[in-house]
């Protein structure tokens, strides 16, 4: 059900973004959406909104006193002298099922201006529609089996993509690769159940319906390709949302400079001065398709600056919200103090190192400062020059191979984007897990029964076959009115 009022109501929004626009639509779902826009619209053909032919699109006039109903309608002249007209534009009837939410939709599309847009909105209400809440469209189109919950998802996904590669992934999910995946999982699952429980009600007969050995199989594969989808969420999460680079490093290494260079702009202030950056700047970008933000840190170093202090207790939190940290130092100082002085903090996360200001090393120097920098870590380092910009670009592909180790074709498989898939998907691991081990064991039928069930479930959280209002409301408040 839905938090407030009831998919009987009609509901009107601006579909579009506030601001100024060349062209602003206000949307209006449900049953009453034809009544409601005749009250609104009047048409220069002169035909009624019900005679339209759905998906066409008819010049019209937009009315702010709402029209009384058709039988109820005054005499042309006293029509028109209380009525005002707040715009002109187009109108288009889309029939139920054929619509977004699959109920009668009326678009209105007048002149992208938000005082307009709220005018023409005022005159929906008044003439009898509610203002929808938060993604109550989309919500409605999953009630009205348009679209299931991963695809809903993907609506928003596809709204809020800032990548290319975010924007892929999330058509894919819209067109119902992840959906389709998990409904074949579930519905081989189901079967299963279905034979283990015709099992167990005719055990008596001694009539055996899933052999053993084909129920193990069968679950093992299904494992499988669960194990599969759960390996690409990694990847799916940092295409979708995007990666978090933390640069840190001692002072003076060119942290800040690095930055600004990848960035192209001076975004932090450089100077030769150890201590400049005491705060957390945080800056994003999109390198090959793939959203990354850059976050430069307070250098790195035993002070008793109180400032400087919470500069550096900032930089240590950062680095625990880091997808990747560039460990930073400075090469002149490297070649003048040798390699094995060089110490690199133990770090946790996923890090690269980037030896800076090669510029100031002779060139005869590079390569092996460089061997013997790779003889003294584990760690993978990077030759580059914030200042010439010399090795940025291998930094950058260096970064991306991190994390888009799949291929992002739809021929190698799903990828999983959203962290309540995953989690779901980690659920059904675990369950069946759990009943592969009882049917090994010899376990009673009626117990591996409840872990096929969690496991079918768990898949059906994914679609919105299985759900709660909770879920519901949870995932649809983060849409914006009107979608
Ligand atoms: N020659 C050369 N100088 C560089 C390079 N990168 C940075 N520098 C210089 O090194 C000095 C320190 O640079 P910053 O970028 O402020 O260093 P930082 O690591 O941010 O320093 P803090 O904010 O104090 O921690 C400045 O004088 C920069 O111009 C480089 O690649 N080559
Ligand atoms: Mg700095």
């Amino acid at each position: 059900m839905l938090a407030a009022g009831t998919p009987e109501d009609t509901i009107c929004a601006i579909a579009t973004s506030a601001g100024e626009g060349g062209i602003g639509i206000v949307r209006i779902s449900g049953p009453n959406a034809v009544d409601i826009g005749s009250r609104v619209v009047r048409l220069r053909s002169k035909q009624s909104l019900q005679t339209l032919a759905s998906h066409t699109l008819h010049l019209a006039d937009i009315l702010f006193a709402p029209v009384p109903s058709i039988g109820s309608r005054p005499a042309p002249e006293t029509r028109h002298s209380t009525e005002q007209i707040i715009d002109e534009g187009l109108v288009v009837y889309m029939k139920a099922p054929r619509s977004f939410t699959a109920e009668d939709v009326i678009e209105i599309h007048c002149h992208g201006s938000w005082l307009v847009l709220q005018r023409v909105c005022e005159a929906c209400v008044a003439a009898g529609a509610r203002l929808a809440q938060a993604g109550e469209f989309t919500k409605r189109a999953f009630l009205n089996g348009r679209l299931d919950l991963s695809q809903a998802e993907a609506v928003l996904d596809t709204i809020r993509a800032k990548s290319e590669l975010g924007l892929k992934l999330a058509q894919r999910q819209l067109r119902g690769e992840l959906a389709q995946q998990v409904h074949r999982l579930r519905t081989r699952l189901v079967g299963l159940l279905a034979h283990l429980e015709a099992g167990i009600d005719f055990a008596a007969e001694d009539i055996t319906f899933v052999g053993r050995e084909e129920m193990i199989l069968s679950l093992q594969e299904t494992l499988a390709h669960v194990r599969q989808m759960l390996a690409t969420a990694e990847t799916g999460r940092i295409l979708r949302d995007g990666v978090r680079v933390v640069i840190i490093g001692e002072p003076n290494v060119g942290k800040s400079s690095l930055l600004n260079s990848l960035l192209r702009e001076s975004r932090a202030i450089v100077t030769d001065i150890p201590g400049t950056t005491r705060d957390i700047i945080e800056e994003s970008v999109v390198w090959f398709g793939l959203q990354v933000t850059l976050v430069d840190t307070a250098g790195l170093r035993d002070t008793t600056d109180f400032v400087e202090l919470e500069g550096i207790r900032r930089s240590k939190e950062a680095q625990n919200q880091a997808d990747i940290v560039l460990y930073v130092l400075d090469g002149a100082q490297l070649a003048k103090i040798g390699v094995e002085n060089v110490r690199l903090p133990s770090l946790v996360h996923e890090h690269l190192c980037v030896v800076n200001k090669i510029d100031l090393i002779k060139a005869a120097a590079i390569q092996p400062l460089f061997d013997a920098l790779r003889a003294h870590t584990k760690w993978e380092v990077l030759p580059i020059s914030a200042q010439t910009g010399e090795g940025l670009n291998a930094l950058k592909q260096a970064i991306r191979a991190q994390f888009v180790k799949t291929s992002l074709e739809p021929d190698d498989g799903v990828i999983v984007t959203h962290v309540r898939h995953r989690m779901a998907l980690e659920r059904a691991e675990a369950s069946l897990q759990e009943s592969l081990a009882s049917i090994e064991r010899g376990i009673e039928p009626e117990f591996v029964a409840v872990d096929l069930r969690g496991a079918a479930d768990a898949l059906g959280e994914i679609v919105g076959a299985i759900t709660s209002d909770e879920v519901l409301d949870r995932i649809f408040s983060e849409f914006c009115i009107g979608k």
